[in-house]
């Protein structure tokens, strides 16, 4: 086309559109009924909550359209370098209430909605949560995501499109079943389709070489191919115009392959192959030389899921880019940056050789030349160590031969990352101590943080309101340290009236849920005692399982007088156990025995209550985490890398029952020890407990709840033997007698407290007030500035 006609086709188009949507009540309710007529074609004179949601759902997602356009037309036009986070897992939850604080428009929502006879908190919750990973370290990837588009960073989030998402826990008998959850089933208005966004991934076959122009080049012959095909998900920013990407993969044609069913190493190459196509097909765009790649472009890896893009960009540049290896390897050592999330050595990635030998055969190879490059430099460096040598090597000889993706990761990554202080601690001395001792600089740690536009505002909007209005400002959403603000006020009684106000409403809502779903009724006097998360024997729902047996024992075993001077308590506890994890799934079991033996003795009344609260997830969470009072994070002192979840509890004003372990350790200096319940065995202190042996020492209290359970006080001898031997005798490995003492008195010391409700007020506000440090914001900005080398880019308004 000539440019004057490309010209005069722009202005006519330009013309056509009616400038932005606008976001005043009556233009939001003419594309909501726009939407129920033409999007979900049902008729705009009736259409119920859930059609509702869809046509709001919908009209949202023009704005964030919009908004998404602008940002990647300013971004390549900037062409800033970028972040690429590659991660396997992101637990998004709900995206409706998130979106509409993000852009603004909540109340002009709410408004358009009352009009038109509806309520947007009833439409919120038709959306079923989007939960494409597992635990702590998915929903960290959720949080990041909403900082990078706040803070104005030119971030891409890469993932994979599961068509099913984490099991639905349904709880049978007090028994975990698992079942599939559909969530694409009702269709996903967040989510754009991109048909003409696809890559082929390659997988199995055979290596072969090639000679051209006198040199030898590796040419891998697949066996076969799979379609991968774009879906973005739009994540916008908070007070800004910047919206950035989340890119998930699926497999085209999706009915004849399901990556979410496939084998884990072939879902991580399929998405690492699509990612890595797509990211090299836009650097290429607007370069013509590999040379400044890492000047443009920063790879993140979220744990050692998506490693395997080290091996893939070396093959890409060297087989199909035809660089020279040594500059290829240049290259790559300047892109990676990788983030561990575990503190446990068996908790690392290992893939057998034969499975990627026959998946990956090129890459197999790839990642054999790098290791035999880094033990050659090894044994110049440290000399004929053979021992360490072989702990270092990325291979792990044996019967059956593995790939270490650790030692693949720190081998190739500029920075190695933990997710506290305590944790680079454990990863200097234990589990990486031999990288560590050969590249100390490579090693850092930035602590974990959480959105406070989930976690506050989205959750908790009449605390939200109440922050705002003693501050004087909204701007503690973005500059999350305004929160200190508070700490002037933490002894004005107005501001404890209202405080205690909004909490007690969260509690009644959580109360209502409760009965609902379990039946059971609960006084919102009682104190809210809280553990959710994953089900794990290191992060010790059996300890806190233990100690209600107790607790109802000391009840039991109490003088009538003697009753009025218990405060009553509401145990809740919530969380899913891997499904062939046995152990966890007792302690759900057990969980519920006792939940029922102490819920229906009349003797006992509000005094004491145990619920299970089954299938949590993102926004459960939400509503659990206000309407607490106490939560427990009581993991064995140095197996937590983090926790965040006690970051949500905090900002919510929420107090602390913790073991010092992981994040809790920074929280202490931030909050201090006098407003929080801390416990237990100090991380220097494990080892030597366990070499010890516990057998001579366990408290007598100790043994006797143990020893309730094992002769069928509730229920279920039989089963619960092999579940009381794991923290029996020499089987306590996660030290619960050890620390069994210690938990009764920060309960006891929590008990006392709440007595006293004016200090535990003002402990709550001052939990809330000193949060700030534990905001995602706060963790990106130092990602931005010593790992990625990334500055903000924020598109104009
Ligand atoms: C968690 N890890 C840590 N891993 O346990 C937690 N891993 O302490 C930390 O706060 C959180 O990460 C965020 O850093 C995980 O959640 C996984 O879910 C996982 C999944 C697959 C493979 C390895």
């Amino acid at each position: 086309m000539e440019s004057g006609e490309r010209r005069a086709k722009a202005e006519r188009m330009f013309g056509l559109m009616d400038g932005f949507l606008k976001n005043d009540p009556l233009s939001l309710q003419k594309d909501i009924l726009h939407h129920v007529e033409y999007t979900v074609a049902r008729s705009r004179f009736s259409f119920d909550d859930f059609e509702a949601y869809q046509a709001l759902s919908h009209s949202v997602r023009d704005r964030l359209i919009e908004r998404w356009h602008d940002t990647h037309q300013y971004f390549k036009r900037k062409d800033p370098k970028r972040l690429y986070f590659l991660s396997l897992e992101y637990l998004m939850g709900r995206s409706l209430s998130n979106s509409v604080i993000n852009l603004g428009i909540k109340d002009q929502c709410a408004d358009a909605l009352r009009q038109l006879g509806f309520e947007f908190e009833v439409l919120a919750e038709q959306e079923g949560d989007a939960a494409l990973g597992n635990g702590g370290l998915a929903r960290l990837s959720a949080c990041q995501m909403d900082s990078l588009a706040t803070l104005d960073f030119p971030a891409w989030g890469y993932g994979l499109r599961y068509q099913y998402g984490l099991f639905r826990q349904v709880i049978l008998d007090g028994l975990q079943h698992e079942q599939p959850d559909y969530w694409l089933n009702f269709g996903n208005p967040w989510e754009i389709e991109r048909v003409h966004v696809s890559y082929a991934v390659k997988f199995y076959g055979t290596v072969e070489e090639e000679t051209l122009n006198g040199e030898k080049y590796k040419v891998w012959v697949p066996g076969e191919m799979v379609e991968a095909v774009a879906y973005d998900n739009p994540i916008p920013g908070y007070g800004t115009r910047n919206t950035i990407n989340l890119r998930l993969w699926a497999a085209k044609p999706s009915g004849q392959y399901d990556m979410g069913k496939e084998l884990r190493l072939k879902q991580q190459y399929f998405f690492v192959s699509a990612s890595l196509q797509d990211i090299i097909r836009r650097f290429k765009e607007t370069h013509n030389d590999f040379d400044n790649f890492p000047d443009k472009v920063a790879l993140q890896l979220n744990d050692t899921l998506p490693s395997l893009a080290i091996a893939e960009v070396m093959r890409v540049l060297v087989d199909e880019e035809r660089l020279s290896w040594e500059k290829a390897w240049g290259i790559v050592c300047k892109l990676f940056s990788f983030t561990t999330h575990t503190a446990q050595p068996e908790g690392l990635e290992k893939i057998p050789v034969d499975l990627i030998g026959s998946l990956l055969p090129r890459h197999l190879q790839v990642i054999y030349d790098i290791n035999f490059m880094f033990m050659e430099e090894l044994k110049r460096l440290i000399g004929l160590d053979y021992s360490r040598l072989s702990r270092m090597s990325i291979v792990e000889e044996g019967a059956v031969k593995h790939i270490r993706m650790a030692n693949l990761s720190i081998v190739c990554c500029h920075t190695v990352n933990g997710v506290s202080r305590v944790h680079l601690e454990i990863l200097k001395t234990r589990v990486f101590k031999d990288f560590y001792d050969l590249w100390p600089q490579k090693f850092q740690y930035k602590t974990n943080g959480v959105t406070q536009r989930r976690w506050i505002v989205v959750s908790n909007p009449s605390l939200c309101a109440l922050i705002s209005k003693w501050l004087g400002t909204e701007a503690w959403i973005r500059d999350v340290d305004l929160l200190m603000g508070l700490r002037e006020y933490a002894t004005d009684v107005n501001l404890h009236q209202e405080w205690k106000m909004v909490r007690r409403v969260n509690k009644m809502r959580l109360a209502e849920y409760i009965e609902a779903m379990s039946g059971v009724k609960i006084s919102v006097d009682a104190m809210f005692d809280v553990q959710i998360k994953r089900i794990h024997e290191y992060k010790r729902q059996l300890l806190n399982i233990l100690g209600i047996i107790h607790r109802y024992d000391c009840i039991k075993n109490m003088e009538k007088s003697d009753r009025r001077n218990v405060v009553p308590r509401v145990c809740i506890v919530g969380g899913k156990a891997a499904p062939g994890y046995d152990i966890a799934k007792k302690i759900i079991k057990l969980c519920h025995a006792v939940a029922e033996k102490i819920n229906n003795d009349p003797d006992i009344g509000d005094l004491l209550k145990l619920v299970f609260i089954p299938d949590y997830n993102v926004s459960v969470a939400e509503l659990v985490i206000p309407g607490s009072d106490l939560s427990q994070h009581i993991s064995t002192a140095g197996h937590e890398a983090s926790g965040t979840g006690s970051m949500k509890f905090l900002m919510n004003g929420c107090l602390l029952l913790a073991t010092a372990d992981g994040s809790t350790v920074e929280i202490i200096e931030e909050i201090g020890e006098d407003n929080m319940f801390i416990f237990g065995a100090k991380v220097h202190e494990v080892s030597a407990l366990r070499e010890k042996g516990h057998a001579d020492k366990v408290p007598l209290q100790f043994a006797r709840v143990v020893r309730m359970v094992r002769e069928g006080y509730f229920g279920f001898k039989d089963y619960f033997q092999s579940l009381c031997d794991t923290v029996e005798g020499d089987g306590d490995f996660f030290l619960l007698g050890d620390d069994f003492t210690s938990y009764l008195e920060a309960q006891a010391a929590a008990d006392r407290a709440f007595v006293d409700q004016e200090r535990w007020t003002r402990m709550s506000i001052l939990c809330t007030a000193g949060s700030g440090r534990f905001s995602s914001d706060r963790t990106m900005e130092e990602y931005a500035e010593k790992t990625w080398d990334i500055e903000p880019c924020k598109c104009p308004i």
